[in-house]
């Protein structure tokens, strides 16, 4: 296992954190899962960064898990007990996911290629997430005999709608990042040479904005899928009265009405 599976820089409040087994299009062993996962939460620790920003290094995003690694590669001995891959699930991937998904700041993702199987939900599963236009999101599971996780089977129909959702899933085929920008399944994007310099501008506007504010909508957003319209109306204002109560809105109003530029630093 390399110790740098996952390459950190910091560019101001923005931790650009980039998968880094560029030989294997970034798939993901138990080692890299586990330093994106510290990654995460060594961001989510750090008071200075207001903003996350996840590419991969080399030709692709991540090619998903690493069907060659030992806790999931089939074995050749007809006599070798079966192993359980949920057991991988349960003790890296869903601990990720949901560190992803309750980052205390925006994450973004810059697809800078092909995104498939577990590289797509982790993708996905991100706040906004560009794309270089010879990147590929790929439901590679159901080519191996798998369903999609990860977050796969909860984000693909709330992004792109149960029919968009199944056809990707149940096909499994390479859909361009133009088609998936059509759908709704990501943001943006780029041309290739553009990516990263535009992804990491938006990192940092992300960062000079409201933290705490972005990741509530985030979390209102997610909860106001489960609620029927009055019990949404009714989250919404009791978010805002405690949002109401902290700097970043008082300091946004006044710097409105002072005509000047505001200083967010809530997180
Ligand atoms: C790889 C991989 C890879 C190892 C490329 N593994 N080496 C969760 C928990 C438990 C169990 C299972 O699954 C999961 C979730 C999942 O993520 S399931 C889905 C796993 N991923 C896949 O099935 C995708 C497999 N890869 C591909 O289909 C292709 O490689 C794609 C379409 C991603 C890219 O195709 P190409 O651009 O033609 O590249 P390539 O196939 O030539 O790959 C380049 C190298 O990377 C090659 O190695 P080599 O030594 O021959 O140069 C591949 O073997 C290696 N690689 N994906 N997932």
């Amino acid at each position: 296992m390399s110790e740098h599976e996952i390459q950190i820089e910091q560019h101001g409040a923005v931790r650009l954190l980039r998968l880094n087994r560029p030989e294997a299009l970034n798939a993901f062993t138990t080692g890299l899962l586990g330093q994106l996962r510290q990654a995460l939460e060594a961001a989510a620790e750090d008071g200075a960064t207001r903003c996350v920003l996840i590419t991969g290094a080399g030709r692709a995003f991540s090619a998903g898990q690493d069907l060659s690694d030992p806790h999931v590669a089939p074995s050749r001995d007809p006599g070798a007990a079966p192993k359980d891959i949920g057991h991988l699930l349960e003790h890296f991937y869903i601990p990720l996911a949901l560190r992803l998904r309750s980052m205390p700041v925006p994450v973004v993702a810059a697809v800078n290629g092909v995104a498939a199987g577990a590289g797509a939900s982790l993708a996905l599963g991100c706040d906004l997430v560009l794309a270089g236009e010879s990147a590929s999101f790929i439901q590679a599971f159901s080519k191996i005999g798998l369903i999609p996780d990860c977050g796969g089977t909860w984000l693909l129909p709330r992004l792109v709608g149960r029919a968009k959702a199944l056809e990707m899933a149940l096909l499994g085929d390479k859909l361009k990042a133009a088609e998936a920008a059509a759908l709704g399944l990501i943001s943006r994007v780029l041309p290739d040479a553009e990516l990263q310099d535009a992804a990491l501008a938006l990192a940092q506007k992300l960062a000079g904005m409201p933290t705490r504010a972005l990741v509530q909508t985030r979390i209102a957003i997610d909860e106001a899928m489960k609620l029927d319209f009055e019990p949404a109306l009714k989250r919404e204002a009791a978010v805002q009265s405690q949002l109401g109560f902290a700097h970043d809105y008082l300091e946004g109003a006044a710097a409105f009405l002072d005509k000047r530029k505001p200083e967010f630093k809530d997180r």
